[in-house]
C-alpha cells in the first residue's frame, strides 16, 4: 500500500510540474534553465509531449477595454517581455479570442532601421495561429500587431545559449 501510495504522490507531482511547464517559460525564465528543469524531471524520457511544449510561446490577443487590445501571456501580463535562447526553435502560437483582426510582426531595430524578423499571418477572431520562429544570434528584437501597433507592442530579449 505504501508503494502505491508513493507512486501516486510521484504522478502528481510529475503532471503538475508538465502543467506548469509552459506557465513558467511565459513568466520570463529563460529556456535553456527550462531544460535543465525538464530534463531531471522527466529523465526516464516518458513525457514528450511536455518537451516539445516547452519551445512553445502561447501569446493571446486580449481586449482590456473598449478597443484597447493587449498582447498577454498565460499569467495575463500584457504586452510581456519574452526571453528566448538563440538557436531554440520555438513554436510560436497565437490565439485571438477578440472580435478584431490581429497580426503578430517581429521585428529588429538596427541603426534605426526596422525589419520584419518573422510574422503570423492574418488571425481572424476565434481563431489560432501557429508559426516557428528561431534567431541564430543573441539580440533584442521587438514584436507588435499590424493593426494595432501602438498598444499591441513589447520586447523580445534572446540569449547566447549557455
Ligand atoms: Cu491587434
Amino acid at each position: 500500500m505504501v508503494n502505491w501510495f508513493t507512486l501516486f504522490v510521484a504522478l502528481l507531482v510529475l503532471s503538475g510540474m508538465s502543467m506548469t511547464l509552459p506557465f513558467q517559460l511565459v513568466a520570463g525564465q529563460t529556456i535553456g534553465e527550462e531544460n535543465e528543469t525538464k530534463a531531471s524531471a522527466f529523465s526516464n524520457g516518458s513525457d514528450f509531449s511536455s518537451v516539445s511544449e516547452s519551445n512553445t510561446i502561447m501569446i493571446n490577443a486580449t481586449e482590456v477595454g473598449e478597443e484597447q487590445y493587449r498582447w498577454t501571456d498565460s499569467s495575463g501580463a500584457e504586452n510581456p517581455t519574452f526571453n528566448l535562447v538563440a538557436n531554440n526553435e520555438y513554436t510560436v502560437k497565437i490565439s485571438n479570442p477578440t472580435d478584431e483582426e490581429h497580426e503578430l510582426i517581429i521585428d529588429s531595430k538596427i541603426d534605426g532601421e526596422t525589419s520584419e524578423v518573422a510574422k503570423s499571418r492574418d488571425i481572424e477572431p476565434g481563431n489560432i495561429v501557429e508559426f516557428k520562429f528561431k534567431v541564430e544570434e543573441a539580440r533584442g528584437l521587438g514584436y507588435h500587431c499590424e493593426y494595432h501597433p501602438d498598444i499591441m507592442k513589447g520586447t523580445i530579449t534572446v540569449f547566447a545559449p549557455s
